[in-house]
């Protein structure tokens, strides 16, 4: 439902952007003839190009990250006077391969996309290619068979903040003066870059401590409820040998809480939490002492995107790569000063 009205919102915002573009267009070419007419010459119009037009392919909205990130977005379009085409696929790949497709028909400058998972964006991206339009990639990256299809990717370290948390967990084993660990993994959407990297970090960080053993791995696909039925069978298995959740995002952290809970255990305490996200709603629990540590993932990606999106127009080079910078929220710290988190 909520996914509906965004959609619904996100289009109609486009479609009240392009009649106000229409109108400034008609405003344009009626001012431009008018002029032509009393100087007597049609000297060329400047202004049209000075505009940039960026189609957005959002992936979804399926967290408080996710949400933070497309208001960025759309704010920050704002600022730098951006014109922007923003869509949001509600989770389905082929709803976004879609919004691609439109953003080409449209002959917009620049496309910026976050790929829900890795793998199958080689046609629609040679097509942009072949279009002569430059595609931006937010937040995650692509897998494709051609290199080149995409000019730049601006989004987190994953793999670092998947080390962050397995060195958390190393030091709360040794302040906790634990010999072994049983340790249950809820992973985030498969096949996409944060739950391929978050996983690879945490695993190699951990991987020559003995105390530490990975019982279970399973898909949460980021969601809240996902989180939670994830954290219900765990139990049901487990039980009380679970010492730790690793957990790839906030929403999914806050479902399983819920259920361990429920359960009659105390998160926080009978089993160790590790979140990544650090959306304002997890860090007030972190606050709390039922989650023990947050890994930062900032979704303010806005203004280097709108920075990178104006370079690529002007036909300048951009960097390749850029990661924000990141931290960790811990139980290790006083986190009373702590600025609102904006997500
Ligand atoms: O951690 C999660 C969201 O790709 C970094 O996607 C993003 C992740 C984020 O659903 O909450």
């Amino acid at each position: 439902m909520k996914n509906g009205r965004n959609k619904e919102r996100n289009i109609s915002g486009t479609r009240r952007r392009f009649g106000k573009r229409l109108t400034l267009a008609l405003f344009a070419v009626t001012a431009m003839l008018l002029a032509g007419l009393l100087s007597g010459c049609g000297e060329k119009e400047t202004q049209k190009d000075a505009e940039l037009l960026l189609g957005f392919s959002q992936l979804g909205s399926e967290s408080a990250w996710r949400i933070g990130n497309t208001r960025d977005i759309e704010k920050k379009a704002g600022e730098y006077g951006i014109s922007l085409m923003l869509e949001n696929a509600n989770q389905k790949q082929e709803n976004q391969i879609a919004a691609l497709r439109r953003f080409i028909a449209y002959k917009v400058d620049v496309i910026a996309f976050s790929p829900i998972v890795e793998e199958g964006w080689d046609n629609v991206l040679k097509e942009a290619k072949e279009a002569g339009i430059p595609v931006i990639l937010v937040d995650r990256d692509v897998n494709t068979k051609e290199e080149g299809l995409t000019t730049c990717l601006i989004g987190a370290d994953f793999y670092k903040e998947g080390v962050m948390a397995g060195e958390y967990l190393i030091r709360k084993a040794n302040a906790l003066g634990k010999d072994h660990l049983k340790i249950v993994e809820i992973t985030g959407t498969e096949d996409s870059t944060p739950m391929r990297q978050r996983q690879a970090g945490f695993m190699d960080t951990i991987a020559s401590d003995s105390r530490m053993e990975v019982i279970s791995s399973v898909n949460g696909d980021f969601l809240k409820s996902r989180g939670a039925e994830c954290m219900r069978e765990l139990l049901k298995t487990y039980g009380k040998d679970i010492d730790v959740v690793y957990s790839h995002n906030d929403e999914m952290t806050l479902g399983a809480l819920t259920e361990i809970e429920q359960a009659g255990y105390q998160p926080g305490k009978d089993i160790v939490i590790i979140s990544i996200d650090g959306g304002q709603d997890a860090i007030d629990v972190l606050k709390q002492g039922k989650i023990n540590c947050i890994v930062e993932c900032t979704p303010m990606l806005g203004s280097t995107l709108m920075e990178t999106a104006k370079k690529l127009k002007n036909g300048e080079t951009v960097d390749k790569l850029i990661h924000p910078e990141e931290t960790y929220f811990s139980d290790e710290q006083d986190l009373s000063n702590l600025e609102p988190r904006g997500y």
